[in-house]
């Protein structure tokens, strides 16, 4: 008989309660006196996790047996949030949980609290992937999450006399009952070194990385449960840790004490998430992060592949690898230089095999984030690597040259490598040359990287390029983040829409029903309170329940402009001042978001919010009318309070630089109504839920195009529009930072004579389309029916639908089911 659960038809089932009690006994050595409500989470999770095991090694042990062609997912960043009220959620076990609980004396909400955001992203590429991970389980599709278990992830935003600081995020700190670590699981990653030519005695030759620096990555996996199915996806994140037998040379010379120092450098590799998304800094150590993730990986995926098979030819036809963002790109020449150095193979199958493995997904077209390295850090770092990507230059250029154009500035272009005293490695050309498919995130974002950012690639391979719409997943940001409003709709449509979210379509049926509507609105209602008392005890801030809740919550970037939110803020105040007795719709205006700590510009915006806040909330004449409110430390938790209970959804980004957007999702579907330009995923918001239930203002993003070309002059704005002046001139005079004067020069100056993401060009048509907005929350039994039409049409937005089309158009990998058993 084996010992082992996973070999027995009828494993034995294990009490929650005893798991529970066993786990604060046995695992963390606590009695009745010293427990904590944080022990009691450790424990739960424990418990939650040990009901997961057996079906976690079985999915693994039936993709083993079955060998189906798998997908993985390679990504820098995930953005997992906490993890235990999803969990219980897909295990559909989250009331038993709680009831057994309250027996116990625990309060699962309460409990539930104890958990630390695992926040190891920035923002919607981070977060994509984590929905990504949640529907490819639910699907039951053979899928692999790839990553790095940063120990540092995205920094806790403070604010400080207005100002965001920032402070290390230690996540790690009370341990992570939710990551295992795979003793066993270690590999070694090769670093600098050089390379040297051998030849064998038949004038054949090969190239070997020599004399290298070497550091470890051991593997902590986290279970990824489907929404009740059986299937537990694998999430597999890489630490670095020093090679074991490190420096012995040294220690011959009696540097032992240096030698051991040294240890900490290679455990650096994994320390800290880079927190700047739309700019790159070139830093040697981020490209180290890069290698260490791809190289760990692939030794991975190839040790699994080589398991059922010999033959190389297999691999495109059993594995896929996708690439989120030009990130991991530096695969692409790990696995020519594995197929070439150590498999032998010759360049031709190597390539063939290489592009028929890979396909690459672009999420920003903001030139400052395209990757580049500098060649010189690219080969000192990777020498190998540099040689190949050469190589591969050279043969894909001399290709374009036969077949496409010898046109000098055409190859400039296209060329991996930039030209020009700098050289560098294009890491998005390199991406489009060596896959077979490249994606964009949303239908006008897939347009603009064919025709304005890479018009060349898509005259060459016209077929590579094509669009998967982003999307969210139903169980965390609809069922489990919307309690009540979940609860309304199950009872109406039953509860399939947390698997198949077009089926939300049915509530429709509803939207003439005055009491349905009536329960909609309380809902909401029970959400804003939520909400209310978080504000009141987060910022001290009393907040109107019946004013409209507008929200804009994501990373601060210009091209987002929640400066232009800020400056519709503000004409309100004026309103109010000119007339303090004006009848208007009250309004509560809400922000959240971190800045890159040395993106300046981002991060004054931050500090115009607070003092626009100071004096607008101070001011008796304003009363409840309007309120201005940072929420600071913004995270996928605290998305999951601010979300639900929002009236307006601000989506204002300049047209053409939005790639998607995924937060517009989350809050349209959770019943807001959006306010937005025409851009990224907005625009397919717009036509699912019809254009009478959606806000749109603003210039489309040909006409941002051709506004530049013809010379935009945003002073031709201000000085002809009265209202726009008033709230400039207000800032620049420092009307709300009279104790600091000038520090807001710096952003008067640009907007008034740069001004790149049109803020003044879209200033009127923002401040009319709020009016409107305004108008019809005044009504708000046809505001109700506009909520409820949004929710019900919001399904293509489903992460289940968007994965489907990667499995489909990309992947071409089909489900396992784990139908029986436990
Ligand atoms: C760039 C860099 C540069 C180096 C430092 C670390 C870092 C991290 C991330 C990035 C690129 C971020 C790109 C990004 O997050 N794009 C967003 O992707 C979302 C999911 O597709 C999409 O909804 C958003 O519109 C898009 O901005």
């Amino acid at each position: 008989g084996s010992i082992f659960f996973t070999d027995k038809e009828e494993p034995e089932s294990f009490s929650i309660s005893n798991q529970f009690a066993e786990h604060l006994e046995f695992t963390l050595v606590k009695d009745r006196i010293t427990v904590t409500k944080d022990d009691a989470y450790y424990a739960l999770s424990l418990a939650v996790r040990d009901r997961m095991v057996r079906r976690w090694l079985r999915t693994q042990r039936e993709y083993h047996i079955k060998d189906p062609k798998r997908v993985y997912y390679l990504s820098l960043e995930y953005l997992m949030g906490r993890l235990l009220g999803n969990a219980l959620i897909n295990l559909d076990y989250y009331e038993e949980c709680r009831e057994l609980l309250k027996k116990d004396g625990y309060n699962l909400e309460e409990i539930k609290e104890y958990e630390h955001d695992m926040g190891l992203g920035n923002g919607g590429l981070g977060r994509l992937a984590a929905c990504y991970l949640d529907s490819m389980a639910t699907l039951q599709l053979p899928a692999f999450g790839y990553g790095i278990r940063y120990e540092y992830g995205i920094f806790a935003q403070e604010i400080e006399n207005g100002y965001q600081v920032e402070y290390a995020d230690y996540w790690l700190k009370n341990g992570n009952p939710w990551d295992i670590l795979r003793r066993s699981l270690q590999y070694r990653v090769k670093f600098y070194g050089r390379v040297e030519k051998k030849v064998y005695p038949d004038g054949t030759y090969y190239f070997d990385w020599v004399d290298t620096d070497d550091v470890l990555a051991v593997a902590y996996d986290v279970p990824v449960p489907g929404y009740k199915v059986k299937n537990v996806n694998n999430l597999r994140l890489w630490q670095a840790k020093a090679v074991s037998d490190f420096e012995f040379s040294e220690f011959n010379r009696g540097d032992y004490v240096e030698a051991v120092a040294k240890k900490n450098d290679s455990e650096t590799i994994s320390k800290v998430l880079y927190p700047n998304d739309t700019y790159v800094e070139g830093k040697f150590l981020r490209l180290k992060q890069q290698y260490f993730f791809v190289s760990a990986t692939l030794q991975d995926i190839i040790r699994k592949f080589k398991i059922n098979h010999d033959n190389w030819e297999d691999f495109p036809e059993k594995v896929c690898i996708q690439l989120n963002d030009t990130h991991p790109v530096v695969a692409i020449p790990e696995l020519m230089r594995i197929l070439i150095d150590q498999e032998r193979l010759g360049w031709e199958k190597a390539w063939y095999i290489t592009t028929r493995t890979f396909a690459y997904t672009n999420h920003t077209v903001v030139p400052e984030a395209l990757e580049e390295w500098n060649e010189k850090i690219f080969g000192e770092l990777l020498p190998r690597h540099l040689q190949i990507v050469y190589e591969i230059n050279r043969r894909f250029l001399e290709d374009v040259k036969k077949n496409y154009s010898a046109d000098e500035a055409v190859l400039e272009k296209l060329s991996i490598i930039s030209s020009g005293p700098e050289k560098r490695v294009r890491m998005a050309n390199l991406a489009i040359v060596g896959t077979f498919a490249v994606n964009g995130v949303a239908e006008l974002h897939t347009h603009i990287l064919k025709t304005r950012i890479f018009p060349d690639f898509n005259k060459i391979y016209p077929k590579k390029f094509l669009c998967v719409t982003n999307g969210i997943t139903p169980r965390r940001w609809i069922r489990a983040a919307n309690p009540e409003l979940s609860k309304l709709i199950t009872s109406k449509i039953g509860e399939e829409w947390v698997r198949d979210l077009s089926q939300l379509k049915q509530i429709e049926n509803f939207v003439d029903d005055a009491a349905f509507r009536k329960k909609w609105r309380e809902v909401k209602m029970h959400n804003r309170r939520l909400l209310i008392d978080y504000i009141k005890n987060e910022n001290n801030i009393d907040v109107n329940p019946d004013s409209i809740f507008d929200v804009q919550v994501k990373r601060f970037h210009e091209y987002k402009r929640q400066l232009l939110n800020v400056l519709h803020v503000i004409t309100l105040y004026n309103r109010i001042k000119d007339n303090p007795k004006i009848k208007m719709v009250p309004r509560t205006v809400i922000f959240g978001g971190k800045a890159a700590p040395a993106y300046y510009a981002a991060k004054m915006v931050i500090k115009l919010i607070n003092s626009v806040a100071d004096v607008v909330n101070n001011d008796p004449d304003v009363g409840d009318k309007l309120k201005v409110v940072f929420l600071k430390n913004y995270s996928v938790t605290l998305a999951e309070k601010i979300i639900p209970a929002s009236d307006l959804s601000e989506q204002i980004s300049v047209a053409g630089l939005e790639a998607s957007g995924t937060g517009n999702m989350k809050f349209a579907a959770n019943g807001a109504l959006t306010i937005g330009t025409m851009d990224g995923a907005n625009i397919e918001i717009r036509e699912e839920v019809g254009e009478e239930n959606i806000f749109i203002f603003g210039l489309l993003a040909e006409e941002v195009v051709e506004l530049k070309a013809k010379g935009y002059n945003p002073r031709k704005y201000y000085e002809s529009n009265p209202s726009l002046k008033r709230v400039i001139d207000m800032i620049a005079s420092n009307y709300f930072n009279p104790k600091e004067p000038g520090i807001f020069n710096d952003m008067i100056n640009g907007l008034m004579n740069v001004d790149y993401y049109c803020v003044f060009a879209d200033y009127q048509s923002y401040i009319d389309t709020q009016d409107k907005v305004a108008q019809e929350f005044l009504n708000q039994e046809e505001w109700t029916k506009k909520s409820i039409y949004n929710v019900a049409r919001i399904g293509k937005f489903s992460s289940d639908r968007a994965v489907s089309e990667y499995a489909k158009k990309i992947w071409n990998v089909k489900p396992v089911k784990l139908n029986n058993g436990n």
